[in-house]
């Protein structure tokens, strides 16, 4: 079995020498592999530049590295989580049941009823469990983001909430279900995609941070069957447990005036 990792914020000492080491050697190895000119050098700095000008190291890490690094944590502990991306924002609305998103009157997007439970890796069902979800609009946009095309936001926390599951260990919300997602593609980030020959999608993803006293928080999305780009995504952050079955439903029940989506997931959080 392997160690549990640590998620905290830190790097010792120890091993920022062994993983820096073994980080320069292999850039300077693809440099000689490739014959990397002074030229390419030069641009190849610039560009980094760039990247902090525009503040997108956030958006570069978690879309080339992030998911290495998630993976090895939730196999780590045997859970299956995703990425948390860069666009998590904290104090998210606490929402009273029954649950609805933070969402405009005219919200674009399909009604979805995402319903589900939380249990421990035991099998425990987890009362009380704090879900925190965020995911963007059908505009491809998510509130409180500034984005590089300076784009109109929506309201303040639309599309973040925050509920809890009931004494079962069960809830269900309502949303806008997500369309999916082209990162910005204005800046250097966008710039490297396209010189790379690559695309800037995302499937259309939720976010969720699942908390539990006693147990270590995961962080998950949750894709949709049938996306575009569930094989290809950006971030290489899916995967197939993630994947929900979405059922239609035509008929308005609910209270809703529409045909909505219904869709289901088990979350299970590991012990601390
Ligand atoms: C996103 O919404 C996202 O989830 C990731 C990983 C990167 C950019 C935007
Ligand atoms: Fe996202």
């Amino acid at each position: 079995m392997t160690q549990v990792m640590e998620k905290t914020n830190t790097a010792s000492a120890e091993r920022v020498a062994t993983v820096v080491a073994a980080l320069m050697e292999n850039i300077r190895d693809v440099m000689v592999q490739h014959k990397v000119t002074l030229g390419e050098y030069a641009a190849a700095k610039q560009y980094v530049i760039e990247v902090g000008r525009a503040d997108e190291w956030p958006l570069f890490g978690d879309v080339f590295f992030e998911s290495t690094a998630e993976k090895l944590y939730s196999d780590s502990l045997g859970v299956t989580g995703a990425i948390e991306g860069p666009y998590y924002v904290p104090g998210a609305p606490e929402l009273e049941p029954p649950y609805v998103m933070p969402m405009r009157d005219d919200e674009p997007g399909e009604a979805l009823f995402l319903s589900g439970s939380v249990s421990g890796t035991d099998g425990a069902p987890l009362a009380d469990a704090k879900i925190d979800m965020w995911h963007n609009d059908a505009h491809m946009t998510y509130s409180n983001i500034p984005y590089p095309d300076n784009r109109e936001l929506p309201p303040p926390f639309n599309l973040r909430g925050r509920f809890k599951t009931d004494a079962e260990g069960r809830f269900e919300v309502r949303t806008a279900c997500p369309v999916p997602y082209e990162i910005p593609k204005e800046g250097p980030t966008g710039a490297l995609l396209r010189a790379a020959g690559w695309h800037a999608w995302r499937p259309a993803h939720l976010h969720l941070i699942i908390t539990a006293p006693g147990y270590v928080p995961l962080t998950s999305q949750l894709y949709f069957e049938g996306d575009p780009y569930l094989d290809s995504d950006v971030a290489t952050a899916v995967k197939p447990g993630l994947i929900l079955h979405l059922e239609k439903h035509e008929v308005s029940e609910r209270g809703l005036d529409r045909p909505f989506l219904t869709a289901s997931y088990d979350f299970r959080l590991a012990r601390a």
